[in-house]
């Protein structure tokens, strides 16, 4: 079958303000794919974010930011739902019954969750059983394509082999399938944080898309990078600095740059001036989407309207979807 009318979801913690690495990995594509015909749920995923943020002025004020920064970005409510995960009480029930026939190995192998407890969040249920609610999330729309960052392959894997289980353990056909969509780019894989590492809202080594002027310059100039003075010639490979240049600059000047690095001497420039021309390029790159951003925190009436209608739509597709499963396992 082609891309052609399927049924596409993703969606977006909001356990903090998002990041360029949530636009380039997630929200940039987002938008593009609602191009294509077919369905497209984007969820802002605040279940999800109980995990980590235990305070509920700021989970309302991220999952606000979150639809904001979403609309803001280019999601067009007209083609695509744009919903609260919470909204959708249906996805814990189906987590439930996918919770039945899920082994515990299966989230004992779980990446995410061995990385955040390495990173010292305390790992709580919910945080372990993470995996299940985001199968229940992409199984509960008949989701077809899941646009996904590597670091979310794990979890779509897992969604295929629980809906698998399901099935076979019921022997009925309720849920979809669903197959990933990888980034086409290699920069959108990974955007690194300002310590190298994967930019991470809750890492603390992230920059906020809307971030702008003297902050925002502050913030770039955290990048981390070494002592060597600029005529010193450097491999631009092994600077993740020219990872995020190749976000935002044009090939040529990419090129041009990469090559006074490699080459040093007296004018080549150093991480200072690289940094400045990256925090221009940010600064510019996101100017019209901070003016809608804007707009939008004005009417903030316009957003819930988006939010609700979004949750309305997306829980009544969850419901029938819900209904199926509970038949197939008894519960009706
Ligand atoms: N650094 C990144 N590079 C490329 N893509 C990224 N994504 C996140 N960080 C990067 C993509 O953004 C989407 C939504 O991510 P999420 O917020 O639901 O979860 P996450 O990946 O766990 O993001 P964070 O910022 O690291 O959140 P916390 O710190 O709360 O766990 C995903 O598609 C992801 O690939």
């Amino acid at each position: 079958m082609s891309d052609a009318a399927r049924t596409y979801l993703s969606g977006i913690q909001p356990s903090g303000l998002l990041h360029l690495g949530n636009y380039f990995g997630a929200i940039e594509r987002h938008v593009a794919l609602q191009e294509r015909p077919g369905r497209h749920y984007y969820f802002i995923a605040d279940y999800h974010a109980l995990t980590t943020v235990h305070d509920a002025e700021l989970l309302r004020r991220n999952v606000f930011e979150t639809a904001v920064a979403y609309l803001a970005l280019g999601l067009d409510p007209e083609r695509a739902v744009l919903f609260r995960q919470s909204d959708v009480p249906e996805v814990t029930e189906i987590a439930w019954l996918l919770a039945c026939v899920t082994g515990m190995g299966l989230l004992e192998r779980a990446h995410s969750y061995k990385d955040k407890v390495a990173r010292g969040i305390k790992p709580s249920v919910g945080l372990f059983t993470y995996p299940v609610l985001m199968a229940a999330d992409i199984l509960a729309y008949d989701s077809e394509l899941v646009p996904v960052g590597r670091d979310q392959v794990q979890h779509v894997e897992m969604t295929q082999d629980m809906a698998t289980r399901f099935n076979e353990t019921f022997g009925s056909r309720v849920f979809v399938r669903p197959e990933m969509l990888m980034p086409e780019t290699a920069a959108a894989r990974k955007v690194p944080g300002l310590d190298g590492q994967k930019m991470s809202k809750s890492y603390g080594n992230d920059l906020w898309i809307f971030e702008s002027g003297k902050k925002l310059r502050k913030r770039v100039n955290r990048i981390v990078t070494d002592s060597r003075p600029p005529e010193e010639p450097k491999d631009p490979d092994e600077l993740f600095l020219f990872d995020l240049l190749a976000l935002f600059l044009p090939p040529d000047e990419l090129e041009g740059l990469r090559d006074a690095v490699r080459r040093g001497g007296p004018g080549a420039p150093g991480y200072g001036d690289l940094k400045a021309r990256l925090a221009e390029a940010i600064e510019e790159r996101f100017a019209p989407a901070r003016a809608r951003r804007e707009e939008l925190l004005a009417h903030p009436e316009r957003v819930e309207e988006v939010l609700s209608a979004g949750g309305a739509e997306a829980r009544r597709k969850a419901t029938e979807v819900r209904d199926r499963a509970y038949r197939a396992c008894g519960l009706r």
